[in-house]
């Protein structure tokens, strides 16, 4: 069945046009048969663009199977299983009504037998029994995109959720007869687990680890199938106003999204990708397997951030992507914050015991080990003391209530020569957040810190303290030079 044809495609596609239109007649059926359009595919996170043709067509989808090795994380290497060479694979865009008729090449170098199985197929294995082919060879079916909505397809070979955890997921979108609404951007991202034999960033080459993938323990969750894929350079762009629609899906195999979009609220949500539309939400759930339209509008320039709101995915997973928003700034929208330091030292009356969990109780009775010492309150040692306690509220959660930070995933700021050597990249770092590549010590990071919202006070006093507790260093920066650096952004 999967060998029946060997044809060029031109000529195939006419041949199953006919066969699925008019399978009485030859030549003449042309005149009846749907015009046939081959479909242009193009990598994530774009998308296909919008259909504006007005009647059902015939459309050649040639989709190829590629095993890669390639960077799931800077440094880090897998073999990626893929549609189409991208993870996730190629988007495919049709019409309701349309007759789709998917070309699956499984190419030679590759080790392993695959198949495709699309959500939006209305028949058994969605196609995956029609398409099962060993490497060599390609496959071919076709199917009608009876109903509007966005879709996930993926590998369905044995084992099935090997094949998604290396890559074997993407998405269709079957538009609607009476079209989209027009936006002004469209992107394409998906979410996918990713199980490695090392840790979260360990070097070198990973590979699949079953153990990991049936006890559902993830070392990756990852947007676009690679740590980095949606942040640094690789950012989504946007203008402030302009409305965007994100096709957002689930590969999984395990995992569900907590979808949500810092510092947006998403105008419309065609929640679990189908017909329907909620307004204003913050939050969507995807299921593995699943899919959800989102629209929202930029207002404000800034970085709006993508996550997975199960947020250790997001920050200690990968899950994590910007969308780089340019415009003027609109303060009527998002004001200005003003910010001012409370006198030091200033504290809860009484002690509240389930206030602030930064510190784990390290004895067994309730003590005051938090207080500062009663003895010493001098100007500078004042603002040594407002330091250390923003570093323990702000900074140790990542940079480790010592400073040496997590190899890999969030640099050290103890002994740190990124630190030593650059103050002003410091302070700009702490103001406004940063993201794309730095090497510290030697070590490559590619990760996101947030801006730390701190008043200018407050930023000269946790680099200071950084500067004198952790570097040996002198007091970098007064207050007025931090605002300094804030006016000159
Ligand atoms: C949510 C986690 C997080 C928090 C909270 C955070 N950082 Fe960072 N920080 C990072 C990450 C990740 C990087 C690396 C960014 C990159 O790779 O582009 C970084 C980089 C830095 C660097 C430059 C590299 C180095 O090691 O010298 C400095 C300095 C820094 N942070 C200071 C701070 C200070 C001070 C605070 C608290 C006011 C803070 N950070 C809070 C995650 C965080
Ligand atoms: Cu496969």
């Amino acid at each position: 069945m999967k060998t029946q044809l060997k044809l060029a495609a031109a000529c195939l596609a006419t041949a199953s046009a006919l066969l699925v239109m008019v399978p009485t007649m030859a030549a003449p059926a042309a005149k009846t048969a749907l015009p046939v359009i081959t479909h242009e595919l193009v990598a994530p996170p774009l998308a296909p663009p919008r259909i504006t043709r007005k009647h059902a067509a015939h459309v050649v989808v040639n989709l190829t199977v590629e095993e890669v090795e390639r960077e799931i994380a800077p440094g880090t290497r897998y073999t990626f299983w893929t549609f189409g060479g991208t993870v996730p694979g190629k988007m495919i865009r049709v019409r309701e009504g349309d007759t789709v008729e998917l070309h699956l090449q499984n190419l030679a170098d590759n080790k392993l037998p695959h198949n495709i199985d699309l959500h939006a197929v209305t028949g058994p294995g969605g196609g995956a029994g029609e398409t099962l082919i060993a490497p060599g060879n390609e496959a071919s079916f076709t199917f009608k995109a009876l109903a509007p909505g966005l879709y996930v397809y993926h590998c369905a070979t044995a084992p099935v959720p090997m094949h998604i955890a290396n890559g074997m997921y993407g998405m269709i979108l079957v538009e609607p007869k009476e079209g989209m609404t027009p936006v002004d951007r469209e992107y394409y991202v998906m979410q996918g687990d990713f199980y490695t034999n090392g840790a979260y960033r360990a070097p070198g080459l990973q590979t699949f680890d079953p153990q990991k993938a049936t006890d559902e323990h993830p070392t990756y969750v990852l947007f676009n199938g690679a740590d980095g894929a949606l942040t640094g350079a690789n950012s989504l762009k946007a203008k402030a106003d302009e409305k965007v629609r994100m096709f957002f899906g689930v590969g999984g195999p395990n995992t569900t999204s907590s979808f949500h979009v810092i510092g947006a609220i998403f105008d419309r949500v065609y929640f679990e990708g189908g017909k329907h539309y909620q307004e204003n939400v913050q939050t969507t759930m995807v299921p593995a397997g699943g899919a959800a339209i989102v629209e929202f509008t930029p207002r404000v320039p800034g970085n709006l951030t993508l996550v997975d709101h199960s947020l250790s995915r997001a920050f200690n997973k990968g899950a994590i992507g910007l969308m780089s928003v340019s415009g003027p700034d609109n303060f009527a929208i998002y004001g200005k914050g003003v910010k001012t330091p409370l006198p030091a030292g200033t504290k809860a009356a009484k002690p509240a015991p389930a206030a602030a969990p930064a510190k784990p109780a390290t004895t067994s009775a309730p003590t005051q080990a938090a207080t500062p010492p009663k003895s010493e309150p001098v100007a500078a040692a004042g603002q040594q003391l407002r330091g250390k306690e923003i570093y323990e509220h702000s900074c140790a959660a990542c940079h480790l209530p010592d400073g040496k930070g997590v190899a890999g995933i969030f640099p050290p700021l103890a002994k740190s020569d990124f630190f030593q050597k650059r103050p002003n990249d410091v302070a700009k770092l702490v103001l406004h957040g940063g993201s794309g590549e730095m090497v510290v010590n030697g070590e490559r990071y590619n990760g996101v810190m947030p801006p730390q919202e701190l008043s200018d006070e407050d930023t000269a006093a946790v680099i200071n303290y950084v500067s004198t507790a952790f570097n040996d260093g002198k007091p970098l920066f007064s207050p007025e030079q931090v605002r300094e650096l804030r006016k000159a952004h």
